[in-house]
């Protein structure tokens, strides 16, 4: 008995003694914390639930059935991580009258009403719309506007005008504001656009709005680029972040001097325009010190976030990898 009440009493007595003088000490001094604070972050803790996203294939939903009743889920579709879609691409392109289903390769939901199932999405398709109406590098509203690829790269003054594709897409700026710009290409027309593509970076400015964007191709020549495909881009001509930025320094990121260009083919942040707060998806995989696939939500600068399987689990497909090709948060409702 005597053994078993002593030890404690003697470790409790050790710990008063070192360490009470010790937080008198350093009160004495000034201190207010009597432990180490810890590093504060500024980078945004994204959960699977804050997010919508695109698949690189077609699959079979072996989860519970999407509530439309059809399993079959398209590479074009906008997925939520619960197993559910949250729309079809026939609902993201309804404006354009189009029944054809034209892939999913950038998204960013500005706004959603679930009372009236409605929201408001700007996109990008793989493919061309068939009947000319626009092209996979231009990006789309659900209102049926259309903003031409040539406007979002007229500030980079490439020598000759070229479809560069746009992989992903990200509006920063205030919500509102936002909004208001794409109602109004509603009413602009993509030809409007086409004529006056240097309108746009004024404009973005003019509003203090910007369009955050990614190219499939790197301009103006693979030899002697200006931004690689793997780059992400400011409608205004600046680059936000190289693929080097993107991501970590044990990861051979960047052309010339780290030898690849991993691509950027999904990106989510917040308005703010904070880099910090950017979350990607790469076009291939790494194993190195740093392991990511080419379906995983990577954080800038800092590994994975969320892996490909967390975000496809409850479609429960027959394949444990999927890909992901078009990533937005979802606005709060
Ligand atoms: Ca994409
Ligand atoms: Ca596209
Ligand atoms: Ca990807």
């Amino acid at each position: 008995m005597w053994r078993r009440v002593s030890v404690p009493l003697i470790l409790l007595s050790l710990f008063v003694l070192i360490a009470v003088p010790s937080a008198i000490a350093q009160v004495r001094r000034g201190r207010t914390t009597l432990r180490p604070v810890k590093p504060v972050t500024t980078t945004l803790t994204v959960r699977p639930s804050m997010l919508c996203f695109s698949t690189e294939e077609d699959f079979l939903c072996q989860g519970p059935t999407p509530s439309d009743g059809i399993k079959l889920i398209s590479d074009g579709d906008l997925l939520l991580p619960n197993g559910q879609v949250f729309r079809r691409n026939r609902e993201l392109l309804l404006a354009f009258e189009i029944r054809d289903d034209l892939g999913l390769d950038a998204a960013d939901v500005l706004r959603v009403d679930p009372e009236k199932r409605e929201s408001l999405t700007v996109f990008s398709t793989e493919l061309d719309d068939p009947r000319g109406k626009f092209t996979a590098g231009d990006l789309l509203t659900t209102e049926g506007g259309v903003l031409p690829n040539a406007a979002l790269l007229a500030a980079f003054s490439l020598p000759t005008r070229v479809d560069l594709g746009l992989d992903a897409v990200h509006f920063v700026g205030k919500i509102e504001t936002i909004i208001n710009f794409v109602h109004s290409l509603r009413d602009t027309g993509r030809d409007w656009w086409l004529e006056n593509p240097n309108a746009l970076a004024s404009k973005l400015k003019e509003m203090r709005i910007d369009i955050w964007f990614s190219t499939e191709g790197t301009a103006p020549t693979f030899q002697s680029p200006k931004f690689l495909d793997g780059d992400l881009l400011s409608a205004t001509g600046t680059i936000i972040a190289r693929n080097g930025v993107l991501l970590p320094n044990t990861v051979p990121a960047g052309l010339p001097s780290r030898g690849v260009d991993f691509g950027l083919d999904a990106l989510v942040a917040d308005r703010s325009a904070r880099r910090e707060r950017i979350h990607f998806s790469t076009e291939i995989l790494y194993r190195g010190r740093v392991n990511f696939t080419d379906g995983d939500v990577i954080r800038i600068n800092n590994g994975v976030a969320i892996p490909n399987a967390t975000l496809i689990k409850m479609f429960k497909p027959r394949a444990q990898f999927l890909g992901l090709d078009a990533l937005s948060f979802m606005p709060r409702r």
